[in-house]
């Protein structure tokens, strides 16, 4: 019955509800289970126990109190019309503070005051979200890999929102809440410091972006062309190398030369998704702080040319 998956075949096993292994003292399991087919299409048919604990309802709070704050202030640019709150939605912003209040923390709120303390919340609850997730993996005795992958995005995050506007003395190199707004700060941050495609970081940070998919494509797809062999047991394939994982491997040295691993194509997969965001926060980190100009940075380190 399980044989032959590929990409569009699947199987829903449904049993009791699964509460997951025994765990030390004062662990809770919040919440409803139940199971949904709709669910089971996309992942695991089973839904909960969804765990909250403290941080995981703190993180809540404030990230609804950030949400509600950046609403409140599309709603009041709009006079409270409801309608063009709906429509006008994409160009709606709460932006930063202007150059004239520095790096201030006391700032009229129409002025940008309100930019700040949303700002404040979101960050403190993604920080909180991130010590549930280190909490939540140290409680079920895995490693932390997950959290230092969703570290390294939120170095990304600090250093544009906060870091290098901290650097710099002006919440005005922040980036706004809204959905073309902050389009246009990336836009305007390229023409600004002189075209972001000279920053070699940023360039790196392209190289291992576009290297996840490419890796996450051929992972993805090895691991679902030998699932006919018990492929996708890749933990049991690592320790007892089986037939799948010697035909997968075959493949690749017939098609490229080399292979990685059962285990180390999730260490590729791993570096390659936080060196994107790491790469990219050092790059936008020297933006204005070392370098000014990057398409002249270029042309002084020979690598770009003059027009
Ligand atoms: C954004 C940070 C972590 C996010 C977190 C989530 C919540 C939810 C909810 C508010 C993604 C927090 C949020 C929990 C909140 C509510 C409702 C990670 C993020 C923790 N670029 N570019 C990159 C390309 C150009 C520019 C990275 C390509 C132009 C700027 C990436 C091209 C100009 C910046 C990348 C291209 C320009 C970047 C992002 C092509 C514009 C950055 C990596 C083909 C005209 C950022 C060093 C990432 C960076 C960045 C790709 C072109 C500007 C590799 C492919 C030349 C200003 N660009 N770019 O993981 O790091 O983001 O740069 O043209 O700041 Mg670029």
């Amino acid at each position: 019955m399980a044989d032959y998956q590929n990409l569009l075949t699947q199987v829903q096993v449904r049993g009791h509800v699964d509460y997951g292994v025994a765990l030390p003292a004062g662990d809770r399991r919040d919440l409803i289970t139940g199971a949904s087919h709709l669910f089971g299409r996309l992942g695991d048919a089973q839904l909960g126990p969804i765990y909250l604990g403290y941080t995981g309802i703190a993180s809540l709070v404030f990230g609804a109190a950030a949400i509600v704050i950046m609403g409140m202030n599309f709603l009041a640019s709009v006079n409270y019309n409801p309608i063009q709150f709906v429509g006008l939605l994409p160009w709606l912003t709460l932006n930063p503070p202007g150059p004239e209040y520095g790096f201030s923390p006391f700032v009229p709120l129409q002025e940008g005051g309100w930019w700040i303390i949303a700002g404040f919340f979101l960050t403190i609850s993604i920080v909180l979200w991130w010590i549930r997730s280190y909490r939540r993996a140290i409680q079920l005795g895995l490693g932390t890999h997950i959290c230092w992958a969703f570290a390294a995005a939120i170095w990304l995050y600090l250093v544009c929102g906060f870091l290098r506007p901290m650097a710099l003395g002006s919440w005005a190199e922040s980036v706004p809440f809204g959905i073309f707004s902050h389009l246009e700060w990336v836009n305007n941050f390229s023409l600004i410091y002189g075209n972001l495609f000279y920053n070699p970081f940023h360039m790196l940070s392209i190289v291992f972006l576009y290297g996840s998919t490419l890796l996450f494509a051929m992972h993805g797809a090895t691991i679902l062309a030998v699932t006919r062999y018990g492929g996708e047991r890749e933990i049991e394939q690592i320790y007892d190398r089986g037939t799948a994982s010697e035909r997968a491997a075959l493949f690749w040295r017939w098609t490229m030369g080399f292979n990685a691993t059962m285990e180390s194509i999730h260490r590729w997969a791993w570096w390659f998704a936080i060196l994107c965001p790491i790469t990219g926060g050092i790059g936008i980190l020297l933006t204005g702080t070392v370098v000014d100009n990057w398409y002249e940075w270029g042309i002084a380190n020979g690598f770009a040319r003059p027009y």
